[in-house]
């Protein structure tokens, strides 16, 4: 098969749905930094939609860590194909609203003066939960981080994120050009307020000098949703049957998708609200809602499930038990915390019981079990924190902190190991090893990882017991007896 590119799209007539504009047109003003497969299914769709008519807005991508995206786009000009996935089955659409894409390792020079053009006037970023350097915890930028104690003793050289904004906004204050708009597209709560709490603590120690300049950077908020599982060999091709071309790197979704913008962009904007994005004064409660209903129930089933066997979010919803205990942990844990009307959250949760048990998506436990200590704080333990100050029980959220800190023992229940992907896997393993299989040791020990659980936690007896029991479950019974135990008697 012909590898995808612009000649071949040219030359193709077979109704295949592609870019409505010609891209030789369209030139950039947004860099976006961790151009993963979350920014392609996403942002870079809602502008997809709106260059016909906004040609100035396309985007040039940077990746952080690897160079596998731009070698994969680059040999078919940036395009790349978008394969949405449900029961009815797979639709494909071509996507060129990526101009190019910069490996910030390689060409570190090249990205800071791109983000410095005054052309530029968003820079956006899905760099994951731990691209920000911070104590998941408190929030507050990690000072000790290897990056950013690299980046703040060479300036000129950054390889986080914030240094990378730091050195590209004191160029543009160099050269007097506005700042461009900051613009976190990640899972974290208030995801503006903590990108500007990281770049401005940075700021003020690479640049004291900047001060006034940085004030003026806005940082607005963004709810963003859709689920993108990673693509497979298996995806590569089924894309390439339905569309004649080969893809190094299509990208599988979900129909549903949905992005809420915090309408605060002094340099100026696309119209997002013209291709679906809601424009809204305050993101929060939506952050909310998703962090805790999605996210919360997505790591809770990604734990229990993986340890109960499944390999797929479908299959894990589809066990009654597991389907039961997320339910309950929505509707009776999670949505009383949350400032909206129930009936609004009670359907946002049935909404979202249909997009999990999605058969066509493949979505792996263990992709979403990644990186659990960057992700429990926002997604569960928030949500514990209400409900103990309000005198509620957490019986559900904290079996999903038990089934994290069984995972990350790193052995699974048949004996076999797991591959647990975690900044902090290391010392994970290291306090499991030492505590056994000892249930109240092991979870004194995870408890005590403050940047996950502060230090309230910890001190909190009937948090930790409840915890402490399900681990010691776990241990004796399994993940699937657990649940069934839990919503027999619940
Ligand atoms: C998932 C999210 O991998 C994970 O941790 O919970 O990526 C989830 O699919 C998205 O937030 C959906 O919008």
């Amino acid at each position: 098969m012909p590898r995808l590119s612009s000649s071949e799209l040219r030359a193709k007539t077979n109704g295949l749905a592609v870019p409505a504009y010609d891209r030789a047109t369209i030139s950039p003003g947004i860099v976006h930094l961790g151009i993963g497969a979350f920014h392609r299914a996403h942002m870079a769709v809602y502008v997809d939609n709106l260059l016909a008519t906004n040609p100035t807005w396309g985007i040039i991508g940077a990746s952080l860590r690897r160079p596998d995206t731009r070698d994969a786009l680059a040999p078919q000009d940036f395009l790349y194909t978008l394969a949405i996935r449900s029961a009815a089955g797979t639709r494909c659409r071509i996507i060129g609203s990526i101009l190019d894409v910069l490996d910030a390792n390689q060409q570190r020079r090249q990205l800071i003066e791109l983000m410095a053009d005054p052309a530029i006037r968003i820079v956006s970023l899905t760099v994951t939960e731990k691209g920000y350097c911070h104590d998941p915890a408190t929030g507050a930028l990690d000072e000790a981080h290897p990056d950013i104690a690299h980046d703040l003793a060479h300036p000129d050289e950054p390889v986080s994120a914030p240094g990378l904004i730091v050195a590209a906004l004191a160029l543009r204050a160099s050269r007097g050009l506005a700042p461009f708009t900051v613009m976190s597209c990640d899972n974290l709560p208030s995801n503006g307020k903590t990108a500007k709490r990281i770049v401005t603590r940075f700021a003020a120690l690479a640049r004291p000098d900047l001060a006034d300049y940085f004030a003026r950077v806005a940082f607005p908020s963004t709810m963003i949703d859709r689920i993108v599982p990673a693509t497979t060999d298996a995806d590569r091709a089924i894309v390439t049957e339905l569309t004649g071309l080969d893809d190094a790197w299509p990208i599988m979704t979900e129909p549903f998708t949905q992005w809420v913008i915090e309408d605060n962009f002094p340099a100026g904007r696309p119209p997002f609200e013209t291709v679906g994005a809601e424009l809204v004064a305050d993101v929060e409660p939506y952050e909310l809602m998703k962090l805790r209903m999605l996210n919360g129930a997505h790591s809770t089933m990604a734990y229990l499930g993986y340890l109960s066997g499944h390999q797929y979010v479908a299959q894990a919803v589809g066990d009654g038990n597991l389907r039961q205990l997320i339910h309950g942990l929505m509707t009776e844990e999670a949505i009383p915390t949350l400032p909206m009307p129930a009936e609004q959250l009670g359907a946002y949760r049935d909404q979202l019981l249909e997009r999990f048990a999605n058969p066509a998506l493949n979505h792996r436990t263990w992709q979403i079990a990644m990186d659990g200590t960057q992700k429990l704080p926002q997604r569960l333990l928030g949500t514990v924190r209400d409900r103990l100050a309000a005198g509620h029980s957490v019986a559900r959220l904290a079996l999903g902190v038990a089934a994290w800190m069984r995972y990350v023992t790193g052995i699974d229940e048949a004996g076999n190991p797991i591959e647990v992907k975690d900044p902090h896997a290391a010392r994970l393993r290291a306090l499991a090893d030492a505590a056994g299989r000892d249930a109240e040791k092991l979870a004194t020990a995870l408890l005590g990882v403050a940047e996950v659980f502060g230090t309230d936690l910890p001190a909190n007896p009937a948090f930790k017991s409840a915890v402490a029991q399900h681990l010691a479950s776990l241990f004796a019974h399994g993940a699937a007896e657990t649940v069934r135990q839990l919503v027999t008697s619940t």
